[in-house]
């Protein structure tokens, strides 16, 4: 965790290193959402299951690393800039972490918490334009007014993508009622950060049960499943330029290319399914092409080398996790992969410029 015993200089420190740190999948959280969050835990009630276990116990829990966690989660200032200092990360693309908006079963309060958590990222931002970017929250309760937020975070504060923290109450993006959303992200050309939520309602028990739902395992089982939903949805045909960025290393779903393309093929020949219609393309070509890819604490070279061959060098891209994980070693050991200068350079900074539109080289 933490950890400042030894400082890793960051690319503008240290020009020999030949590239700047870009972390892409960095957290936070406004005081008045953890207040909130507090208040559903506090007030009893039919409280989701994923959220009772994930945000149950960070904010009651007195062990050392919730509380460092959340912590830095609300600071948008000198604790974080600290932090980056120490671990080498020049830049952070922050969003707001999980489940953020998205617990709320009342759609005017939830696009209020957008609302609120963008224009207090938006004004960090401002303060650190060489240190922060950020990506616009939203609610999709409300698609149409999601839309309008991404059009705001856009225009008005210069928000560089958009962050959905997967399923809504148990809904996903797949149904065409979100796909407000999508029009919006597309015709902006700005990319939707699909990050992970603990599993909903009706599909939770058995990692509940086990202790596998949260980060471990069941964050991939649950956001793998909800970006191949996209896919087979057909969304991709009707958005064909949407952009979608995914954590993980793409939640275990490079591993299964060929095998979804093998029986996503069949499965239609055989009209198996009325919810499974022929696509345009293979599923491993809009993964390929319509999603990019982070490695958010999966900070082993194997797996990484792995993606940027079966997905293209300039698909992978660097994140940290921050705070979640903030941990030097993992740092270390992506500097030391066995690639070229440009291909570092790729992986750690140019990527997320032309991914997200940053400003070169700063
Ligand atoms: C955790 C991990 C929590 C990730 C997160 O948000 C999160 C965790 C609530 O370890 O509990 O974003 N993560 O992306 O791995
Ligand atoms: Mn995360």
């Amino acid at each position: 965790m933490a950890a400042h015993d030894a400082t890793i200089l960051r690319g503008k420190e240290d020009p020999a290193l030949g590239y700047l740190r870009i972390a892409t999948e960095e957290a936070f959280c406004p005081p008045e959402l953890v207040r909130m969050w507090q208040e559903m835990l506090a007030g009893g009630g039919d409280i989701d299951p994923g959220f009772e276990s994930l945000m149950g116990f960070y904010l009651r829990s007195t062990a050392d690393r919730p509380k460092y966690i959340f912590e830095r989660l609300q600071d948008l200032g000198s604790l974080r800039l600290e932090d980056m200092d120490a671990t080498g990360i020049d830049r952070q693309v922050i969003s707001l972490t999980a489940p953020g908006t998205q617990i709320f079963g009342d759609a005017a309060t939830a696009t209020s918490v957008a609302t609120l958590a963008n224009d207090q990222l938006a004004a960090a931002c401002r303060a650190h334009p060489d240190r922060f970017s950020g990506l616009t929250a939203i609610a999709p309760q409300d698609p149409h007014a999601a839309a309008e937020e991404i059009r705001r975070g856009h225009d008005q504060h210069g928000f560089c993508g958009v962050i959905v923290n997967s399923h809504t109450n148990g809904e996903y993006l797949s149904d065409p009622r979100f796909w407000p959303v999508f029009e919006a992200a597309e015709a902006l050309d700005t990319p939707i950060y699909l990050h992970p939520n603990t599993a909903p309602r009706s599909m939770i028990g058995p990692l509940l049960e086990a202790g596998l739902d949260g980060a471990i395992y069941g964050f991939a089982v649950e956001t793998g499943m909800h970006l191949l939903r996209i896919v087979t949805s057909g969304a991709f045909d009707r958005f064909p330029r949407l952009k979608l960025v995914v954590g993980h290393l793409g939640e275990a779903l490079p591993f299964w290319l060929y095998r979804l393309d093998y029986m996503h093929a069949a499965t239609v020949r055989a009209q198996r399914y009325a919810s499974m219609k022929p696509l345009q393309r293979r599923v491993s070509d809009y993964l390929r092409e319509n999603v990019w890819y982070t490695t958010s604490g999966m900070a082993w070279e194997p797996v990484i080398q792995f993606c940027r061959q079966v997905l293209g060098a300039d698909r992978v891209l660097y994140a940290m996790d921050y705070p979640y994980e903030c941990v030097p070693a993992e740092v270390h050991a992506q500097d030391a992969m066995a690639l070229s200068p440009a291909e570092m350079k790729g992986f750690f900074q140019s990527n997320a410029e032309k991914l997200f539109g940053l400003p070169a080289d700063s």
